[in-house]
């Protein structure tokens, strides 16, 4: 009798331990299904930009690593010429036309209203630790905010659990990281003080104080100096919180390292959005990458990128995580070359090609203020390849919801996450663009441009806008770079497509 109950317990802790080993197998199933997901965003990176996508004057080795690792996309897109409403369109899947977004001033409030799903909220109802380090430009708080206390409705407000984030852009103030809504460093008794309309009595600027400055300013950027740097804004106080711009992108990836090391040992896979500020203006590489491109500042942040790219890529590898981590990586808009300094990214720019074949650049309704480096990774899932699909960084939301099983979509955004992973090459149908307000239509190979008032040249970025005086159609596949208008050739695509922009439109 004890013998039996002996042997019956001996089959029952054996049963025991097939449910907790299947249990683990099964968990390790939902796992992959549920990738760590790591969406590295960069700030003003051209198409051409890489060495993958063509460019010869200097090498990305690390980025190619992923692109031609991966799925390398020759019609990805971010949503508008500009960062603002780009990164709206990213992270909530709402086109930003609907809201007339722009670039906003470092004081601007938060955009996203609180109660509408994002992206980031999606994940993390998904079960995932979500985190955004660098780059916002999405609001924050308040129109009348106190930098000096805890700053919210922000990140952590809309769907990230955790955040490390410079408020606007490097080239505006507030020039201090925020930690989870708190200025980091900050010391009570020298509060920041920040207004885009006055300066502070007796503050030094741009404008008037040029002997104060390291980098020259060429068109705004001539208010507050900040580290010899001319900034957009005015800003006062907080002197123990200002950041140091030769550091910002080892600062940036230190939190990365730590979060990803940390973030991996959890049950929970994560989402961290790497939101880099490169090669936005203005283009302070650290000491040990000025010089490296010969291109100037812009080619040596592209490189300093780079290596960020290589340590993040080394991070992962050293987790162990490389084969259960989809990375996604793009631009939020196409590039520019003097954006308000000198700093000779015009000068030593010579056959360099920042947007590749494409007419245009930021701010832009031509292909290079959208058409940017879109590429995803995934060892052991993503087959390397090159994709023609059409997708955007609106389609993230929808597409992510798929693959991890969430029925939350984004309201413009599709699923196409089957040409994010290098199954299909079927992409969206068609795409609404934007650049300033102004809005473009692209189906299939085509994209229509309506006539705008306006600028043909922003002279002080020197960029073709594309302000035309009639309806112009481009076929982008056959002529990348926009130079044979085919409206009068084909006067029946150019009905059919405007009636059915315009009706998307809600005109
Ligand atoms: C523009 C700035 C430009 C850049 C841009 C935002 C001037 C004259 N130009 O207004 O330098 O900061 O805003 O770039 O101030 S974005 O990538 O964040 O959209
Ligand atoms: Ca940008």
């Amino acid at each position: 009798m004890k013998h039996n109950i002996l042997i019956g317990l001996l089959i029952s802790f054996f049963a025991i331990g097939c449910k907790v080993a299947n249990e683990q197998s099964t968990g390790a199933t939902e796992t992959s299904s549920k990738p760590n997901i790591i969406f590295v965003y960069f700030d003003d990176l051209g198409y051409g930009d890489l060495s993958a996508n063509g460019a010869k004057d200097f090498q990305t080795p690390n980025l190619d690593g992923l692109a031609n690792g991966g799925v390398n996309f020759t019609n990805g897109y971010a949503s508008s010429a500009t960062c603002t409403p780009s990164r709206y369109a990213a992270f909530t899947g709402h086109y930003p036309w609907k809201k007339e977004l722009k670039i906003l001033p470092g004081t601007a409030p938060l955009i996203i209203d609180t109660a509408q799903v994002t992206m980031p909220k999606m994940l993390q109802e998904a079960g995932y630790n979500t985190a955004i380090i660098g780059k916002w430009h999405m609001g924050l708080g308040d129109a009348n905010k106190d930098w000096n206390k805890h700053i919210s409705p922000g990140p952590n407000e809309v769907g990230f659990d955790y955040s490390y984030i410079l408020a606007a852009t490097q080239d505006r103030v507030p020039t201090v990281y925020i930690e989870d809504g708190n200025v980091v460093n900050l010391d009570p008794n020298d509060p920041i003080e920040i207004d885009y309309k006055n300066n502070f009595e007796g503050q030094p600027t741009g404008k008037d104080n040029p002997e104060l400055t390291t980098m020259k300013w060429h068109h705004g950027h001539n208010a507050t100096i900040i580290n010899g740097v001319p900034r957009i804004g005015y800003m006062k106080g907080g002197k123990s919180a200002i950041w140091s711009d030769v550091d910002m992108a080892d600062h940036f990836l230190d939190g990365v390292k730590s979060y990803i090391t940390e973030k991996s040992k959890e049950d929970k896979p994560f989402f961290l959005a790497y939101t880099m500020q490169q090669p936005h203006v203005p283009r302070t590489p650290h000491p040990r990458f000025v010089g490296k491109s010969g291109k100037g500042p812009r080619g040596d942040v592209i490189m300093e990128a780079d290596w960020c790219i290589g340590e993040l890529m080394k991070t992962i590898r050293e987790a162990g995580i490389e084969e259960n981590t989809l990375i996604i990586v793009s631009s939020d808009n196409g590039p520019v070359l003097n954006d308000g300094y000198y700093d000779d990214a015009v000068e030593l720019n010579g056959d360099h090609k920042p947007a590749g074949p494409y007419r245009g650049g930021k701010y832009s309704l031509f292909e290079a203020g959208t058409h940017v480096p879109f590429f995803t990774y995934w060892k052991g899932t993503i087959e390397p390849g090159v994709s023609d699909a059409l997708v955007c960084q609106i389609d993230l939301f929808s597409s992510l919801a798929t693959l991890v099983g969430s029925d939350m979509r984004g309201p413009d955004s599709e699923d196409v996450m089957d040409a994010f992973l290098g199954k299909s090459t079927k992409g969206r149908e068609s795409l609404i663009l934007e650049a300033t307000t102004r809005t473009s239509y692209r189906k299939g190979d085509f994209i229509l441009i309506p006539p705008y008032k306006g600028a043909k040249v922003n002279k002080q970025v020197n960029i073709e806008l594309g302000n035309l005086k009639h309806v112009a159609l481009f076929n982008v596949k056959e002529d990348p770079s926009q130079t044979k208008n085919l409206a009068k050739e084909k006067p029946e695509l150019v009905k059919e497509m405007m009636e059915e922009f315009l009706a998307k439109k809600g005109n």
